[in-house]
């Protein structure tokens, strides 16, 4: 385990991560624990400048090849700027995504070899991996339907069939199978209070928060 522990949290789009980060911070802070929030792609101001050009629709056809390079630069960027210095420090870092999406979104759904993933996985983290990581499963119809909720014109990946977001839904089952240490399934149909519930027992039991 790093110096302090490293959470992420995992799902297709609407499955509610930006919630239960937003949830497990706020209980944080009022409990005084010092921690970082953040997400990937972004964290730094390069790696959100990589964020605007993965998410923006472009007429130019992104290969996955690219996609994956982007994302591992971002992250290659937000590891060592803004993660480690935060674990080094002592503050918990809570992190919106983190490599388990890679494996999810270009190997499973984008079709790219598991080898290659892991590969640039691991340059880009420099070996890092999260203590504990949420996965928050829900349907990627009802994911859809949240996202499509909040009236905003849907980004490149957003776009992408429902066939594609089954895939990733998919990947992220088999990562289930293959770290059932360190993932949690959580099901992210439930209301937001009640998946809040066991995030906190979770990190109750795991972490003594
Ligand atoms: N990506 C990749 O391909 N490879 C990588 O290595 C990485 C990422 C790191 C980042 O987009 C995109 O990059 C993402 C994967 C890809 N693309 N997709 N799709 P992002 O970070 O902007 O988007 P996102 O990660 O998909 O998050 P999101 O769309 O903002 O969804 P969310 O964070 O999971 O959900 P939310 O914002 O908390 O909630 C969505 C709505 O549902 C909102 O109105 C909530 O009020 C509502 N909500 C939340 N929880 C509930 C519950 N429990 N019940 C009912 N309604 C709820």
């Amino acid at each position: 385990m790093s110096p302090a522990p490293f959470v992420t949290f995992e799902g297709i789009e609407g499955s509610g991560k930006t919630t239960q980060v937003r949830l497990l911070s706020d209980y944080l802070t009022k409990r005084g624990i010092s921690h970082r929030v953040t997400r990937e792609p972004g964290g730094t101001p390069l790696a959100d400048e990589i964020r605007s050009l993965l998410l923006s629709r472009r007429e130019e056809f992104v290969f996955p090849e690219t996609e994956l390079l982007l994302y591992e630069a971002a992250r290659a960027q937000h590891v060592r700027a803004v993660i480690l210095p935060a674990l080094s420090s002592g503050q918990a870092v809570l992190c919106d995504r983190f490599y388990d999406a890679t494996v999810a979104y270009q190997e499973s759904a984008r079709g790219l070899d598991g080898e290659s993933v892991d590969r640039f996985n691991a340059f880009a983290s420099g070996g890092l991996s999260p203590d504990l990581t949420f996965y928050l499963d829900v349907d990627p119809e009802e994911g859809y339907l949240r996202i499509r909720g909040r009236g905003t014109r849907p980004d490149r990946i957003e776009s992408e069939k429902m066939e594609f977001h089954r895939k990733v839904r998919e990947g992220y089952l088999s990562l289930l199978e293959r770290h059932p240490g360190r993932i949690v399934r959580i099901e992210g149909s439930h209301p937001a209070d009640d998946v809040f519930r066991r995030v906190c027992e979770t990190v109750s039991a795991r972490l003594g928060w």
